[in-house]
């Protein structure tokens, strides 16, 4: 049967993040990702114009629609946008279901995605549970409010290690932006191990959506019953290989997430 997963997130009509990087994932790996929408964001690659954000009683309604129509093996959630939104979130979710928590707060191009109220009801209603976080450099400073810098993949894993030692689920810090040729990715897991991947940097695009596109893929392979490390390993391997494939419109990029076999395919049909 084809694994599902719900994705609860919000909507970039330029299709690089939110629940369009989630529907591109989820098709691209073989599930069938179903998409709670918490809110609407008018934005393309660098520029965020307005988020209007849904009613927290209807978020929660989809998420009952969709657990009670079908056979969710995971859930991931994006951007959630307030304190409200978190709260029906958490009231509407299983406790017993894989969570992959993006904890979404700040746009690459620098807008706020998230109310600052909406910082302690992630720590009180949705980290408790989760089953791994997937924060960015500054999501990982701000979560651990030491208020200080991480400047090298020493440093990223040590504030890996420190953030899931006192919230108790694993953390995937991503060092993406971190300034140097290479990227290191970091899992520090609750058992004390902490995983490490390193690859080149690719240069001279500037993509949009890379978070959003990671954690799905993560909770895709969850979905398909495959273990946190593992699931980590393959979903750093697509994400890479999308960022590779990525279309560029001019100036702007964004996130192909078709294997050049399956474009193939796709194309000539009736040469296979
Ligand atoms: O990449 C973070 C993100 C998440 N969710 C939505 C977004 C963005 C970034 O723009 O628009 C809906």
């Amino acid at each position: 049967m084809t694994p599902v997963y719900l994705s609860i997130a919000g909507s970039d009509c330029s299709a690089g993040a939110g629940m369009q990087a989630d529907l591109k994932v989820g098709f691209a790996l073989g599930c069938y990702p179903l998409t709670a929408v918490t809110c609407i964001v008018s934005e393309s690659p660098g520029h965020v114009g307005s988020i209007v954000p849904m009613e927290p009683a209807f978020v929660a309604e989809q998420v009952r629609e969709c657990l009670a129509a079908f056979p969710v093996a995971a859930v991931k959630t994006g951007m959630l946008y307030s304190a409200q939104i978190v709260h029906a979130v958490a009231q509407a979710l299983p406790h017993e279901l894989p969570l992959v928590v993006d904890p979404v707060m700040i746009a690459t191009a620098g807008e706020n995605l998230m109310q600052q109220e909406a910082l302690a009801a992630y720590e009180q209603l949705l980290f408790p549970r989760a089953t791994l976080l997937t924060p960015n450099l500054d999501e990982l400073l701000c979560l651990l409010g030491s208020g200080g810098s991480i400047l090298s993949a020493h440093e990223l894993q040590d504030a890996a290690r420190a953030l899931c030692s006192r919230l108790g689920c694993a953390i995937l810090a991503k060092g993406g932006h971190l300034d140097s040729d290479r990227c290191t990715d970091a899992l520090a897991l609750p058992d004390g191990r902490v995983l490490t991947w390193t690859h080149p940097r690719t240069r001279g695009i500037s993509t949009h959506g890379t978070g959003c596109t990671l954690s799905s893929a993560v909770t895709a392979y969850l979905a398909q019953g495959i273990a946190l490390d593992q699931a980590v390993s393959q979903a750093l391997e697509y994400t890479a290989r999308a960022i590779s494939a990525s279309h560029r419109w001019g100036g702007l990029c964004a996130l192909d997430h078709h294997a050049p076999e399956s474009a193939a395919h796709a194309f000539h049909p009736g040469k296979n």
